[in-house]
């Protein structure tokens, strides 16, 4: 399968010595580091052990690929984190199709193949930070789901955009539990439209593998993980907030808007600081996850209390 077009590096990189620019991005993260993905670009075995040995707290380091596929949130296989991997590791992922349709002008139903081939993916390395308060630096390949957004063209009276994930009894166990399915997730459509939100095709410069979301997946990086679906099959245009799953099961305790923010607890827990995987000591959580510069204007006036 080719994810990866030689073409598509940022010229940035080309200029960039590639140790400088592990370290870079590892002590920035990509808010501000677009990476552009080509082969060989990804660590080696030996450069990811030199970057992890210069972890020191408050820097940012690629989490190992390791603990990225084993320590998992995938409701649909399993409630425990380490039992996804396993559980997930045949799941059928070809043929796959993603159907994006609603109010737009024109509706497409595009297979891998065609948005591998539509669509240059380049790596982008992001934190992930789950509403349970652990994180993730994660080498994703993907790209803006703004691209996506502009062949369908949105309609006037397009909203918001849903997301639906694949809820297939047969190969997902954790769907005998008693859950809202499909996942569901949503977002409005400017927070769609800004170019930190990810359509994922890939990790470490592999194709994503099933516990992470193959074949596809939306990564939200300024928002609360579970906003980051799995295994996308539709992308709907839609007038009115839709539902999602989490506000669905449990309304007190998650908003539609999820914006990573630590001076909004959850119910249950503080969100002020949380544990990166791979380190001992808890560290501050940062408004929009770090990324207020590229998207706090998307909610200039509104209460993100009250809008949690
Ligand atoms: N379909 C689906 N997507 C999902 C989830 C899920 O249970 N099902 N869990 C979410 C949560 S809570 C988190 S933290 C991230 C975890 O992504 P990762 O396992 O790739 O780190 O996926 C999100 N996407
Ligand atoms: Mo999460």
């Amino acid at each position: 399968m080719k994810i990866f077009d030689k073409n598509e590096i940022t010229p940035e990189w080309l200029y960039m010595n590639r140790r400088q620019f592990l370290k870079t991005a590892a002590t920035f993260g990509a808010g501000s580091i677009l990476a552009a993905c080509a082969p060989g670009l990804t660590p080696t075995p030996e450069e990811e052990a030199m970057i992890v040995g210069e972890t020191t707290a408050g820097e940012d380091v690629l989490t190992p690929y390791e603990s990225i596929t084993n320590y998992n949130n995938y409701y649909e296989f399993s409630f425990s984190k380490e039992r996804v991997a396993p559980l997930s590791k045949d799941f059928k992922t070809d043929p796959w199709q993603v159907e994006i349709y609603g109010l737009v002008n024109n509706p497409q139903t595009l297979s891998m193949a065609d948005i591998l081939s539509q669509f240059p993916q380049e790596e982008r390395i992001y934190r992930l930070r789950c509403v349970e308060g652990w994180s993730m630096v994660i080498p994703w390949v993907g790209f803006s789901l703004s691209k996506l957004l502009d062949v369908v063209e949105p309609a006037p009276e397009a909203k918001y955009v849903r997301f639906e994930t694949l809820a297939d009894a047969k190969q997902m166990p954790g769907l005998q539990a008693n859950f809202p399915w499909p996942y569901q997730e949503g977002l409005r459509l400017d927070e769609a439209q800004n170019k930190l939100a990810t359509i994922v095709t890939g990790l470490y410069n592999k194709p994503l593998p099933p516990q992470d979301g193959a074949p596809i997946r939306l990564v939200v990086p300024w928002k609360y993980g579970f906003k980051s679906a799995k295994s996308l099959i539709k992308i709907e245009l839609v007038a009115e907030q839709p539902d999602t799953f989490w506000n669905t099961s449990a309304p007190n305790e998650y908003g539609f808007y999820a914006n990573v923010n630590p001076d909004v607890p959850h119910p249950r827990w503080f969100q002020d600081t949380e544990r990166r995987i791979g380190e001992l000591q808890r560290r501050p959580t940062l408004k929009f996850n770090g990324y207020e510069e590229e998207v706090g204007h998307l909610y200039e006036g509104m209460d993100l209390k009250t809008n949690y």
